[in-house]
C-alpha cells in the first residue's frame, strides 16, 4: 500500500490490507416478552422499535441497521412468535416471522435466562436448518446466582445446533459486544447496502405511530392494547417542527372511554411521552395531536387488518 505524505513523497506503508468490509441481514426472533426489540435497539444504539411487559408489543418486521467500520449488519426485529392464542392478528404476526426467517444471512434467537418454555421450543422447531443461528441468552442481570447459567445453556444447547450461545443483558448492555462480534462472523463480504447513519427502513409516519402504540401499552392494563391500533391521518413538515395529526382505534366504546381517561387526562399523557420520543429521534420539534375512534372489528378480518398495515 502507498500513500502520499504532506511533503507529496509517495511512502510504501507496510501493514496488511484492511479487513474487507462485511454486510447482511440478520433476524432477531423468539417467542413474546424476551427482549428481541430492547437488544435490537442497544445493538443499534437508538430506539427504533418499541417496547414494553406486555407480550406482543411488536406487530411488524422493523430492520434497524448497526454500520461499524468492519461490518454493516441490518437487523430485522419481529413479532413474539405466539402459540397460544390463535387470532387471524396472531396468525398474521407468526406469517411475518416466517417470512423474517426466509431471507436471511444468520438468525439472532433470544431467550429469557431465567426460563426456557414450550414456547422457546416451538421458536426452535422454526428455525432453518441452512442459515446459521446464534443463541441469544437474554436477562442474565435477571439470574442472580450465576452458578445458574450453565445449566441453563446447556438446555439451551439442545434446542438447536446453534453457531454461538451467548449469554447477555440487552437492557444493560452485557456482553453485546461479545454478541455482535459473533454476528459479524456469520455476515457476507459485501459493501454496506445502507448509507452510514441510516437506522432504519421504516419512515417517521410509521415511527410516529409505533411511540404512540408503545405508550398504550406501557399505561394501560391488559385489555385495551391488543385492541388498538394507530393511523397516522396527516404528518406535514414544517420548517423544523413536524405536525403530526393521529388516530387511535379502538374496538369498543368502554374502551375509548378507558384510553381517554378522565377528562381526556390519560390520552394526554400518552401523547406527551409520545411526543418526547419523537422529538429525541426526529430531532425537532412535534405538534402532535391524537383523536380517539371506535372501530368496530377492526382486526377482524383481513382487508381491515390490510387497511391498517399488518
Ligand atoms: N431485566 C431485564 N429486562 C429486560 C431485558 N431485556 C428486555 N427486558 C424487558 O423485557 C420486556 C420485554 O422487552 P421487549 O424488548 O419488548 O421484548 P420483545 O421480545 O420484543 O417482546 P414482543 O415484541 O412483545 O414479542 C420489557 O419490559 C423490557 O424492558 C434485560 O436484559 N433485562
Ligand atoms: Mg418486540
Amino acid at each position: 500500500m502507498s500513500c502520499s505524505t504532506t511533503s507529496g513523497r509517495r511512502v510504501r506503508v507496510p501493514d496488511s490490507a484492511p479487513p474487507p468490509y462485511r454486510c447482511g441481514y440478520v433476524a432477531i426472533v423468539g417467542r413474546p416478552s424476551v427482549g428481541k426489540s430492547t437488544l435490537m435497539n442497544a445493538l443499534v444504539g437508538s430506539k427504533i422499535s418499541i417496547t414494553s411487559k406486555k407480550p406482543q408489543t411488536t406487530r411488524h418486521r422493523i430492520v434497524g441497521i448497526d454500520t461499524g467500520a468492519t461490518a454493516q449488519c441490518i437487523y430485522v426485529d419481529t413479532p413474539g412468535f405466539q402459540t397460544r392464542h390463535r387470532s387471524r392478528l396472531n396468525d398474521r404476526l407468526n406469517q411475518a416471522v416466517r417470512a423474517a426467517l426466509a431471507d436471511v444471512d444468520g438468525v439472532v434467537l433470544v431467550l429469557d435466562a431465567t426460563r426456557i418454555t414450550e414456547a422457546d421450543r416451538a421458536v426452535a422447531r422454526l428455525l432453518p436448518e441452512t442459515v446459521p443461528v446464534i443463541a441469544a441468552v437474554n436477562k442474565i442481570d435477571l439470574v442472580a446466582d450465576k452458578s445458574a447459567l450453565l445449566p441453563r445453556i446447556a438446555d439451551v444447547a439442545q434446542l438447536h445446533a446453534f453457531a454461538a450461545i451467548v449469554p447477555i443483558s440487552a437492557a444493560r448492555g452485557t456482553q453485546l459486544p461479545e454478541l455482535k462480534a459473533e454476528i459479524a462472523k456469520l455476515l457476507p463480504l459485501s459493501p454496506p447496502l445502507y448509507p452510514d447513519g441510516e437506522l432504519t427502513d421504516r419512515d417517521e409516519r410509521f415511527l410516529a405511530a409505533e411511540f404512540i402504540r408503545e405508550k398504550i401499552f406501557r399505561q394501560l392494563g391488559d385489555e385495551v392494547p391488543y385492541a388498538t391500533t394507530v393511523g397516522i391521518e396527516s404528518f406535514v413538515v414544517d420548517g423544523a417542527l413536524r405536525r403530526i395529526h393521529a388516530t387511535v382505534y379502538v374496538d369498543k366504546t368502554s374502551q375509548r372511554a378507558i384510553l381517554l381517561g378522565e377528562g381526556g387526562v390519560r390520552m394526554k399523557a400518552i401523547a406527551s411521552e409520545a411526543r418526547a420520543d419523537m422529538e429525541r429521534l426526529f430531532g425537532g420539534r412535534v405538534f402532535l395531536e391524537v383523536w380517539v375512534r371506535v372501530k368496530r372489528g377492526w382486526a377482524a378480518t383481513d382487508a381491515s387488518l390490510a387497511r391498517f398495515g399488518y
